[in-house]
């Protein structure tokens, strides 16, 4: 075992374990092809311990007082704070994001963490009034059970946390099951939980493959409740496969979000958010901007400025606080880019970038250039989702057309719009079609105190982080307490009840 890439074992029931005869694998610098961590493909028969340990542990992790469950958190956001610099580096190390957004991750998962353990003291019902006399009518928020959340590789600390977070403070616990190749964050992420004093068998993780393990979780009776964010194909089949147990599945899936710039856009905000947007995180965010719909009037304008900031926007070591794009998250995500930008150059006019880099560092990673096709709308990359550093421009006449064009996709997670004109600002926030809209700020960077989620092909009608990670894992019951020591009839005796 190395220093850099430690062995991890799975944690059932608050022991570290790796099974008898369990095959293992490895994870991977995506800049440097060097290993970063050793990890159990976990089975079937390992997710049944997994859900049985928190079964177990779900009778008493229930019945403590929820500001207990926030206190252990707090403590957990804290451990996150200390280690921050050092997860940051592992976020980079094994994702591939630049630096800044490697501590850009941690810190959403301290931010989320630390307000969902102030919801300990909250996680409210409501009280209406009765129709009849002498009686209360109220509505308490109790856990749902044994929940399973199974994330993805491009925030690999603040995802999972966005669900298990959310889990345990409303008194659920949790099979976590993450992306195989961001596995270290996921299973440092669950060391702070631990460290911070979690009971055994509330956390638990299970490493491995979808069709082994996450299929085995989905399928399991016992897991009433699916937290799944990751592309649309998968989530169609987690959502199909839960559905024949009736279960509730929560997805979170894809995006193609556009910019909306006006005529009378601020062009230097402008390139700022869309760089930031586009080729942040390499492009591989669900609410990345991967259209820009430009006004005619400023469409040369605009392209002009924003190539001329490519060529001075450093691709390279994500650990160097001077890069501004790394690389993308893998071999599997290079190709599957590379795949698209084909399509493009036969679709579409390549206006920057459009290649794999290659000399130097570049020869060692999976690093693509920052690339811009200019395009009109209804081609496969205008519509389709890449999730890499490939932007789509289209050029629209009016703000009716951007808006339809903006519209004109089968997802809506997240949409912006620049413009100075606050009538066609507000317009826009009611007529764009997803779950998010900024005004003159980039389609990525949404605040974990409120909802995250969109509409079409995005998910199935939930919302994650907000208020609305508390509805996402805790029933409501409805409570009516009649002290008239009376048999009253709802309905019928309303109207005596006068
Ligand atoms: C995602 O891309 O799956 O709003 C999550 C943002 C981040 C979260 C993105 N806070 O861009």
């Amino acid at each position: 075992m190395s220093e850099a890439s430690p062995e991890y074992g799975l944690f059932i029931g608050g022991r570290w374990e790796t099974p008898d005869g369990a095959r293992r694998f490895t994870t991977v610098n995506p800049a440097t092809g060097e290993p970063v961590g050793s990890f159990v493909a976990g089975t079937a028969a390992d997710v049944e311990r997994a859900v049985r340990a928190a079964a177990e542990a779900f009778r008493d992790w229930r019945a403590t007082p929820a500001p207990k469950r926030g206190e252990l958190l707090l403590r957990a956001a804290e451990i996150f704070r200390r280690r921050k610099e050092e997860l940051a580096r592992i976020v980079t190390r094994e994702m591939g994001k630049v630096i800044s957004e490697g501590r850009g991750d941690v810190q959403e998962s301290i931010d989320f963490v630390e307000y969902m353990a102030g919801e300990g003291r909250r996680l409210a019902g409501e009280t209406v009034p009765s129709e009849l006399r002498s009686k209360f009518c109220l509505t308490v928020r109790q856990p749902k059970g044994v929940v399973a959340c199974i994330t993805p590789w491009n925030f690999p600390t603040a995802i999972p946390n966005w669900k298990i977070a959310a889990a345990l403070i409303c008194g659920n616990t949790v099979v976590f099951k993450p992306a195989s190749n961001t596995a270290r964050c996921a299973a440092e992420v669950v060391r702070a939980y631990e460290e911070a004093g979690l009971p055994p068998g509330v956390l638990n993780f299970v490493t491995g493959s979808g069709a082994e393990v996450g299929h085995a979780l989905v399928a399991h009776p016992t897991v009433r409740t699916v937290s799944f964010t990751g592309g649309v194909d998968t989530g169609r089949d987690v959502y199909v496969r839960g559905a024949e147990g009736l279960k509730m599945v929560h997805l979170e899936l894809g995006g193609k979000n556009p910019v909306i710039a006006l005529e009378d856009a601020d062009l230097d905000l402008l390139i700022d958010g869309v760089l930031f947007g586009a080729f942040g995180t390499s492009g591989q965010r669900c609410t990345a901007t991967s259209r820009l719909i430009l006004h005619e009037a400023i469409y040369d304008e605009a392209l002009e400025r924003l190539t001329d900031r490519l060529d001075r926007f450093p691709v390279g070591d994500p650990l160097d606080p001077a890069t501004g794009m790394g690389p993308v998250a893998s071999a599997d995500q290079e190709r599957k880019i590379l795949a698209y930008i084909e399509v493009g150059r036969r679709e579409a006019r390549l206006r920057y970038g459009g290649q794999k880099l290659t000399g130097g560092i570049y020869d060692r990673g999976h690093f693509i250039a920052p690339t811009i096709f200019e395009t009109r709308h209804g081609t496969r990359i205008s519509k389709e989702e890449i999730f890499g550093p490939v932007l789509s421009v289209l050029k629209a006449a009016s703000f009716e057309e951007a808006v339809r064009i903006a519209n004109d996709v089968d997802y809506g997670l997240s949409s912006s719009i620049y413009t100075r004109d606050i009538d066609r600002a507000f317009r826009a926030i009611d007529a764009l079609e997803a779950g998010i809209t900024y005004v003159n700020a980039p389609t990525i960077g949404a605040e974990v105190q409120l909802p995250f989620g969109g509409i079409k092909n995005t998910g199935n009608g939930g919302r994650e982080a907000g208020s609305a990670a508390i509805e996402e894992f805790s029933e409501i019951k409805t409570v009516f307490i009649d002290f008239s020591h009376r048999l009253q009839k709802a309905q019928i005796d309303a109207e005596s009840a006068a």
